[in-house]
């Protein structure tokens, strides 16, 4: 008998578009679990022993992405620990290192639901992400030169991805400028 697969949604969007904050309106709504890989990574270099957390803190300060064999690893940790079975899988994958990596060690584990995209132009997301910063988000990567480097990132390397999931017809994009619970109730429509 084949185990069940894990459900996932994969969530993207640019930096501070907002992705943590509807994550976690769509566990409390319909019941998945939200796991960021930013938010593992950020676990994972705060452990004191953890090899990798200089490794991930200079890619999280120059807006570069941590290799896949260690996101992945976390992810999938996650999954297991969670004993749960729908995920929404927020800031990942961001390159094609990142797609070939989960694909290959992930791919046959799980079922790609959709991807949902939230689209924000760089000027609010960069605003949004500044003004956490200022109100003491502790993040090392809330400040404009960050912030810079995580853009072009995200251009150069995400936005490749997520096309190469819409000529899938996977990727259903919400516009993420307006507020958050107008968002939600469009968000809420893919769920339901
Ligand atoms: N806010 C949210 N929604 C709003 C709205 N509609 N109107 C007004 N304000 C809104 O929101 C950001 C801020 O905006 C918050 O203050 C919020 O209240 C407000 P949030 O929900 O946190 O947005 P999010 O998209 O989650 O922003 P985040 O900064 O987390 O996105 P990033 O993609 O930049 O960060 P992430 O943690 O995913 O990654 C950080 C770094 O980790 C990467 O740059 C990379 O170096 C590394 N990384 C990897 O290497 N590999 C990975 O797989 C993942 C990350
Ligand atoms: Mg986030």
């Amino acid at each position: 008998v084949m185990a069940a697969k894990y459900n996932v949604v994969f969530v993207l969007g640019g930096p501070g578009a907002g992705k943590g904050t509807q994550c976690a309106k769509i566990v409390e709504k319909f019941g998945y679990v939200h796991l960021s890989a930013g938010d593992l990574l950020r676990e994972e270099r705060a452990k004191s022993g953890s090899e990798y957390g200089e490794l991930i803190d200079g890619h999280i300060k120059n807006g570069t992405i941590v290799p896949v064999e260690i996101t992945c690893r976390l992810l999938e940790r996650a999954m297991k620990n969670s004993e749960k079975n729908d995920f929404l899988i927020d800031g990942f994958p961001r390159n094609k290192n990142n797609y070939e990596g989960w694909n290959k060690e992930m791919g046959d584990k799980t079922d790609l639901k959709f991807v949902l995209f939230f689209t924000c132009p760089l000027e609010v997301c960069t605003q949004r992400c500044l003004d956490r910063g200022a109100a003491g988000s502790g993040r090392t990567d809330d400040n404009i030169e960050s912030l810079k480097k995580r853009f072009d990132t995200y251009m150069n390397a995400t936005m490749p991805i997520i096309e190469h999931y819409e000529s899938k017809g996977l990727v259903r994009t919400i516009d993420a400028t307006r507020d958050v619970d107008e968002i939600f109730d469009e968000v809420s429509k893919l769920f339901a």
